[in-house]
C-alpha cells in the first residue's frame, strides 16, 4: 500500500490545494480506506482565504492558456492521456483503497480516463463553428466557439477519478482551466490526479495553475466555486439536493452549470428477450461499485410471465456473490462507502419492509474489519411502493411485474430521475417503442445491455431530476466553450438586416 501511495505523489500530511503550488493550512483530515477501515494518509483542507488565491491562479493562467492553439492543448491532454497509461495499475489501486469499488473496476474507471483524453486529443482539431448564408448580398455569417474561462469541476465519491477527466479532458482542449473540488471522501485519488497534471504541464512549460485543485467542504469551498463569478461554469456530479442548491446559486449569478445528479436506472425484462443476458446485465447493472453508480441498476420491471424464474434465478446468483477485500480478483462487490452509507442502506431496507415490499434476500452486515460490508438486497415490489421513486445510494434492487409493454413503460419513466435505462428484448418493435418518443424518457437508453458502463464517446447525463446537464462526449464540448455569431459585410455599402430601409 505504501509504495502505491508514494509512487502517486501521496505522503502521510498532504496539503489540500493547488493553484501552482500546493498549501492548505485548514482543517486536517485523516483519510481511512472502507477496505478495512486502516489509515492511508493525511490531508489537510484550504480555507476560504486560499481558496480565493488559488482561483485567483486559475482565471490568471486562462488569460495566456484561451490562446495557446486548441491542436497545441492537445497535446497536453495526449501528455496527460500517456501518463495515466503508465500510472494506470497504481492509481487504480488508489481508486479502490479509497472508496471500495472493485481493483476490476478501478481499473475500467481509469480506462476511461484514458479514452476520454484520446477523445479530447481528436476534438482539439474538430472544434467547429458554422457558417450559413446571410440574408444580405456580400455578408457571410459564421460561428465560432472560443474559451469559456475557469471549469470548477464538483465530484462525488464514486467515480473520483473519472469525472475529474471527462469534464478536464474536454475543458483543457476547449481552452479553459479547471479548478476541482473532490469529494471530501475522495481526496487523495484528487491530489494524485492533480499531481499528474501538473507534472505534465510544467513538462511542456505551461502554468501547473491551469489544473488546480481546492478540498474543502461542499458547504465551504464548494459554494465559493458556486458564487463566484470568476468561475465561468460549475460542472456538479452529485445528489439531486446538492444539484438543486448549486443550480440556484450558479444561476443567481447568470453562471452556467453543468448538472450530472440523481438516478434511478430500470431495466425492461421482456418476456422477447434473452433471459441470461437480462441476468448478467442486471446483476453487473446492480452491485457493480456495490450498488454506488448513478447509472447503478436500482428497477427491474420483468414481465409477469417470467417473474417468478426470474427472481429464483437472481437470487440465486444474489446468494453467491463473493463480497470481501476488493483488490481480491475473485471479489465481485467490496465494501460501501463507509459506515454511514450501510446504515442508509438499512433504513431503507426497514422503510421497504414497512411500506410492504418483500425483502427477498439481502441486507446482512458482514463481520469483516471496517464495517462497511453488507449484502446486497432483493425487494420483490408493488409498481405503486413509494421507495421506488428514492434514489438509495447503495446496492438495493427492486423487481416489479408488468402485464402490458406500454405499463412497463410507464414504470420506467415513473419515476423523478431520468438518467439511465434499458430493455432487453429481441422483439425489433419493442426496443423501437423504448428508443422512440413514446419509450424511455432517460439520457441514456440501452437495448439488450444493462444501465452502467456509459461509454465516453457519447455524451452523458439525464433529464428531469438528474439535472439535464452532458458531459463526456459527442458534442458536450459546446456547454465548455462560448458561442459567437458573427456577420462579415463585404459588400462595400450598408445593407439593414430584415429589410429595413434608412434613408439619411
Ligand atoms: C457516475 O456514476 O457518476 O456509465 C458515472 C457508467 C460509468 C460512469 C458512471 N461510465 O456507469
Amino acid at each position: 500500500m505504501q509504495s502505491i501511495l508514494e509512487s502517486l505523489g501521496i505522503g502521510a500530511v498532504n496539503p489540500g490545494g493547488f493553484g501552482g503550488t500546493w498549501g492548505g493550512s485548514g482543517k486536517a483530515q485523516v483519510v481511512v480506506s472502507p477496505i478495512n477501515g486502516e489509515t492511508l494518509a493525511t490531508v489537510t483542507n484550504v480555507t476560504p482565504a486560499e481558496f480565493d488565491a488559488i482561483l485567483a491562479k486559475s482565471h490568471a493562467a486562462f488569460a495566456s492558456w484561451k490562446l495557446v492553439p486548441a491542436p497545441k492543448r492537445g497535446e497536453v491532454v495526449k501528455a496527460i492521456g500517456d501518463e495515466l497509461r503508465r500510472q494506470k495499475a497504481a492509481l487504480a489501486e488508489l481508486v479502490t483503497l479509497e472508496m471500495g469499488k472493485t481493483l476490476r473496476e478501478g481499473l475500467g474507471e481509469v480506462q476511461e480516463m484514458i479514452d476520454i483524453c484520446d477523445f479530447a486529443v481528436g476534438l482539439s482539431r474538430q472544434l467547429y463553428g458554422l457558417t450559413m448564408p446571410s440574408e444580405r448580398r456580400q455578408h457571410r455569417l459564421q460561428e465560432q466557439w472560443h474559451p469559456l474561462g475557469v471549469v470548477g469541476v464538483i465530484t462525488a465519491f464514486n467515480f473520483p477519478v473519472a469525472v475529474w477527466s471527462w469534464n478536464t479532458a474536454i475543458a483543457l482542449v476547449c481552452g479553459d482551466t479547471v479548478l476541482w473540488k473532490p469529494s471530501s471522501k475522495t481526496p487523495l485519488t484528487a491530489i494524485a490526479c492533480t499531481k499528474i497534471a501538473e507534472k505534465v504541464l510544467r513538462d511542456f512549460g505551461y502554468d501547473p495553475a491551469i489544473c488546480s485543485l481546492a478540498i474543502g467542504r461542499g458547504s465551504d469551498i464548494g459554494d465559493l466555486i458556486n458564487t463566484d463569478p470568476r468561475v465561468a461554469l460549475v460542472s456538479y456530479t452529485g445528489s439531486v439536493p446538492g444539484g438543486r442548491h448549486v443550480g440556484k446559486l450558479v444561476q443567481e449569478r447568470f453562471g452556467r452549470h453543468i448538472l450530472e445528479l440523481g438516478g434511478n436506472g430500470a431495466v425492461i425484462v421482456s418476456e422477447k428477450g434473452d433471459l441470461e443476458i437480462a441476468l448478467r446485465a442486471i446483476y453487473f447493472g446492480a452491485i457493480g461499485t456495490s450498488g454506488q453508480r448513478c447509472t447503478s441498476t436500482r428497477r427491474v420491471i420483468v414481465h409477469r410471465s417470467l417473474h417468478a424464474t426470474f427472481l429464483e434465478r437472481l437470487e440465486a446468483l444474489y446468494a453467491r456473490t463473493p463480497i470481501g477485500d476488493p483488490r481480491q480478483n475473485e471479489i465481485l462487490m467490496g465494501p460501501l462507502v463507509d459506515q454511514g452509507a450501510v446504515a442508509t442502506m438499512e433504513a431503507a431496507i426497514a422503510t421497504i419492509k414497512a411500506q410492504g415490499g418483500r425483502i427477498v434476500c439481502g441486507g446482512q452486515r458482514l463481520d469483516l474489519p471496517g464495517g462497511c460490508y453488507i449484502s446486497p438486497c432483493i425487494a420483490d415490489v408493488a409498481g405503486d411502493l413509494p421507495m421506488v421513486q428514492e434514489e438509495t445510494f447503495a446496492p438495493v434492487l427492486y423487481v416489479q411485474a408488468y402485464d402490458s409493454f406500454e405499463e412497463a413503460i410507464a414504470l420506467q419513466n415513473g419515476v423523478p430521475q431520468g438518467l439511465s435505462s434499458a430493455i432487453i428484448t429481441n422483439d425489433q418493435r419493442e426496443s423501437e417503442l423504448f428508443l422512440s418518443a413514446a419509450g424511455s424518457d432517460c439520457g441514456i437508453a440501452n437495448v439488450n445491455t444493462g444501465t452502467s458502463g456509459a461509454e465516453i464517446g457519447g455524451a452523458f447525463g439525464g433529464e428531469k431530476e438528474t439535472g439535464g446537464g452532458r458531459e463526456s462526449g459527442s458534442d458536450a464540448w459546446k456547454a465548455y466553450m462560448r458561442r459567437q455569431t458573427s456577420a462579415i459585410n463585404f459588400s462595400g455599402g450598408l445593407e439593414l438586416a430584415q429589410g429595413i430601409t434608412l434613408e439619411l
